[in-house]
């Protein structure tokens, strides 16, 4: 099959001819063909990556006779279309799990084999997509997976980066960035679409006229177009004939771009201007969280919701339905304040382009958009200063202005006399150099808004967003994250999955709630050696692979403690770090100290402009340098530092886990996601009442939960009554000892300055009170010792963890976006038909 012959969405095609040439040969006969055709090799002369591109090639037409069947459906049908925006999409590699999607893993490894590979070492060259810098464009990712399986109409809009979140290389105990060429030998699974595009605006000024009708009307006339290319990705749902698409953007030059008549200036002039559009998709911004004044940034945001907007109302009037039934057609979710600029831009779109009166616009607006808030964080809240806006985006801007005045008049009318509100809720911050606050832009114009845990959307109720609550409580609802089974179990923990299968059925792999079932079985026994055996031998595997990536030997039998996630203070990478120079000290005092054997790992990137964050990497190798090579220690103890967290990774290290570390200073993580993956896998967690460690100490029950540290009430009682962080250094000889170690260049080769300004930072501001929580999160490190060398409790206590994590799909989460906020209904997509 030749891609181009794969119609656009919305449009329709006879699938049957395809479908039959696919079906008609063996999947083996596909695959070299492929290697010949698209590869333009023969086998004697393959390499493995002509292998794996044949290979995946062979599955992505698999894919397509789903994807045509599914386009066709819901183009000729009375569907409703979830639309995720987002600006990173974090989808990880895609040749395992499109396999195990479309249920032919056996079959490929087996015709692979037939040709002489090993499905494995295809597998291992995959190169994986970066287009995010963690938790958010993860969910992303699991969200699509989820929404095929369910069988939801859904597009994924998104930025096609070029280059993705950085490789991270570990120098010197230093983090480098190594720039992510992930597309540098091809991307099999894209289809770049050169006849789906559309044009995006940017500077200039506005004019405004009276049209023949007498109406007002404003043209904006922009000082450059840009144009955003559609790359597909199919999106596979897990053994169902539901093929979506997560549709990225990638930017262009328009094609007026000229060689005809130029002189040599404007010759270099026109190429300039190529060069500025291209450069619109050329780069994930590495950092989570929001820097200000960064101009491209805002351009990346308005670039692609505008493409995607423009792209759902090409598809509306594909299909024939009628402008203001464009939100029964489609709901479109805001991850984050990102597209949020999607308020203003469908209402100009809707107006300028469409001619629909302003009350007309808005109703279509607020009934299409519903916006998900990640972050409670002043610092992460995004807002964008006036001048830059206006330079960038006049017209947009406009409307804002507009959106504003009429939603304060609202505020007003409710709450009379009261300009401190009205100050408070402005869409425009005028304390400092006004800014547009992005999130009371999303909020005002969207019909929901959610936050991501229960414990979040409580505070975000409470705090940030307030008095938006008191004004549209109807509007406020929380739905918990998930991640998917698929990936973070099938595919990472097959071992486990089969275990699962001959202990309960299989049921579980359709509907993850049904892993309840094991509990009846947590005292089984033969269970208890099998989930052992399986566990050990995950272990193994990450022991291997950290010996590779280096140099250090840790043990299997050994309690794997581990703690992956972004470097961010919040999230306390450092209180681990205090515990384990305390533990160390411990272990040196009292050589005969019988503990646990522990082997404690890290992973995870920092933003490169985040001179802490970058420290506690340099702190973390510090103490691994001290203590792995202490023969005082022996194997009594390991500290590693894993390179480059990434998804693929992440499959090595969630079913290894014994302990997962989910840490953050209570109130500040929204939810995180990787606390889900660990518990799936059957690892147990130590960590504080945040984000969704509340529910999955509440579903695993507290008796197989590892609880420390202060409630969020009590951290903001506690700065409320001025913190002061040294006294906890003084009351606390360990803690004490511990700082009084890294000040003394114990971990950084005698250099007493390394760490000065981390050592400063603690005992001065602590700004998330690590040192009060010190003292309790060592004495429930304790409890985890304890618990480890009981067997029989902690085996317990696991296969409980994976029995009640039903919860923590991400099909529960999507099941919730589609009954309550999307009204979207499954759509069965009938192959032998199309
Ligand atoms: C914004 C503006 C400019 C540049 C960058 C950004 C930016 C980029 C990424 C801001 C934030 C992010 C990512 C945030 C994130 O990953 N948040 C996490 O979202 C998860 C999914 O809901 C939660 O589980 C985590 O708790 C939350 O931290």
């Amino acid at each position: 099959m030749i891609m181009s012959d794969v119609p656009a969405s919305g449009a329709t095609a006879n699938a049957s001819a395809t479908t039959t040439d696919v079906q008609g040969d063996t999947f083996q006969h596909d695959v070299v063909r492929n290697l010949i055709c698209r590869q333009a090799r023969y086998p004697d002369i393959a390499t493995t990556h002509d292998w794996y591109m044949a290979l995946a090639y062979s599955v992505r037409d698999r894919m397509l006779a789903r994807w045509a069947a599914s386009t066709k459906t819901y183009a000729a049908k009375d569907v409703k279309v979830a639309c995720y925006l987002s600006a990173e999409f974090l989808i990880g590699p895609q040749l395992g799990n499109n396999l195990l999607n479309l249920d032919m893993t056996s079959e490929a490894r087996e015709a692979m084999r037939a040709l002489g590979q090993s499905l494995d070492d295809l597998l291992a060259i995959e190169e994986e997509p970066g287009l995010g810098n963690g938790g958010l464009g993860r969910l992303a990712a699991c969200y699509l997976d989820s929404l095929a399986t369910l069988e939801i109409p859904a597009i994924g809009y998104g930025i096609r980066y070029e280059f993705g979140i950085f490789d991270q290389e570990i120098r010197d105990g230093w983090q480098a960035e190594i720039t992510d060429k992930w597309l540098q030998k091809g991307n099999p699974w894209e289809i770049v679409r050169p006849d789906v595009s559309h044009y995006v605006s940017f500077g200039g000024n506005t004019q405004s006229e009276t049209d023949a009708q007498g109406r007002l009307r404003v043209r904006w006339i922009p000082a450059r177009q840009v144009k955003g290319v559609a790359c597909d990705m199919p999106m596979q749902g897990y053994r169902v004939n539901t093929c979506n698409v997560l549709r990225l953007w990638k930017s262009e030059a328009v094609e007026s771009f000229d060689f005809q008549d130029f002189n040599a200036g404007e010759y270099y002039e026109a190429v300039e201007e190529k060069v500025v559009s291209e450069t619109l998709s050329k780069v994930l911004y590495p950092n989570d969280e929001p820097e200000a004044g960064k101009r491209l940034r805002l351009a990346q945001q308005y670039f692609f919701v505008s493409c995607s907007l423009q792209d759902m109302l090409r598809l509306m009037d594909a299909k024939g339905t009628p402008l203001d039934k464009f939100p029964d057609l489609f709901a479109a979710q805001l991850n984050d304040t990102h597209p949020s600029i999607a308020v203003a831009e469908l209402m100009r779109l809707l107006i300028d382009d469409r001619l629909l009166s302003w009350d007309a616009a808005w109703d279509i607006t607020q009934r299409t958009l519903a916006y998900t808030n990640h972050t409670l964080l002043p610092e992460a809240l995004e807002k964008w200063g006036l001048p830059l806006f206006q330079s960038l985006l006049p017209r947009p801007l406009e409307i804002i202005y507009e959106i504003n005045r009429r939603f304060l008049q609202d505020v007003r009318r409710q709450f009379p006399d009261d300009e401190a509100r009205v100050k408070r809720m402005s869409l425009i911050d005028e304390t400092g150099e006004r800014k547009v606050r992005m999130a009371h832009l999303a909020t005002v114009g969207s019909h929901s808004v959610n936050g991501v845990a229960a414990l979040h959307s409580e505070l975000l109720k409470q705090t940030v967003l307030h008095d938006f609550a008191e004004m549209f409580p109807e509007r406020f609802f929380n739905v918990t994250n998930g991640v998917t089974p698929r990936r973070f179990l099938m595919l990472s923990n097959p071992e486990l999955a089969r275990l699962l299968d001959q202990t309960i059925g299989n049921g579980w792999r359709r509907d993850l709630a049904q892993l309840d079932a094991l509990a009846a079985h947590a005292d089984d026994t033969a269970l208890h050696d099998a989930w052992r055996t399986i566990r050990r031998g995950n272990k193994t595997a990450l022991a291997a692979r950290i010996q590779n990536a280096t140099g250090i030997d840790v043990d299997p039998a050994a309690l794997f403690d581990i703690q992956v996630k972004r470097i961010h203070e919040y999230k306390r990478q450092h209180l681990n770090a205090l515990y384990i120079i305390s533990l160390y000290r411990r272990l040196l005092r009292d050589p005969n100290l019988d503990t646990a054997p522990r082997c404690f790992i890290f992973g995870g990137k920092a933003a490169p402009g985040y001179a802490m964050a970058k420290l506690i990497i340099r702190l973390i190798n510090g103490i691994a340098e001290v203590v792995n090579n202490d023969t005082k220690i022996g194997n009594r103890m390991k500290v590693v530092f894993y390179p480059d967290f990434n998804v693929k990774n992440g499959h090595w290290i969630y079913p290894a886990a014994d302990l997962s570390e989910q840490i953050s200073t209570a109130g500040k993580e929204a939810s995180g996601t990787g606390n889900m993956k660990f518990m799936i896998n059957g690892a147990l967690t130590i960590g504080t009442l945040d984000g969704a460690n509340v529910e999955i100490r509440e579903e695993a029950g507290a008796e197989n939960f590892f609880l420390f540290g202060l409630t969020a009430q009590q951290v903001e009682e506690r700065k409320q009554a001025g913190y002061r962080p040294a006294e906890y250094a003084q009351g606390n000889d360990d803690l004490r000892d511990a700082l009084d170690q890294i000040a003394q260049g114990r971990f950084s080769r005698g250099d007493k300055q390394m760490f000065q300004s981390l050592l400063d930072n603690l005992l001065k501001h602590d700004p998330f009170l690590v040192l009060a929580d010190f003292a309790d999160y060592v004495a429930c490190q304790d409890r985890v010792s304890e618990a480890w060398r009981d067997t029989r409790l902690w085996t317990r206590m696991s296969i409980m963890n994976t029995a009640r994590s039903g919860k923590f799909s991400s099909d529960r989460a999507i099941a919730e976006y589609g009954e309550h906020i999307w009204k979207t209904r499954a759509t069965r997509i009938d192959l032998a038909r199309s």
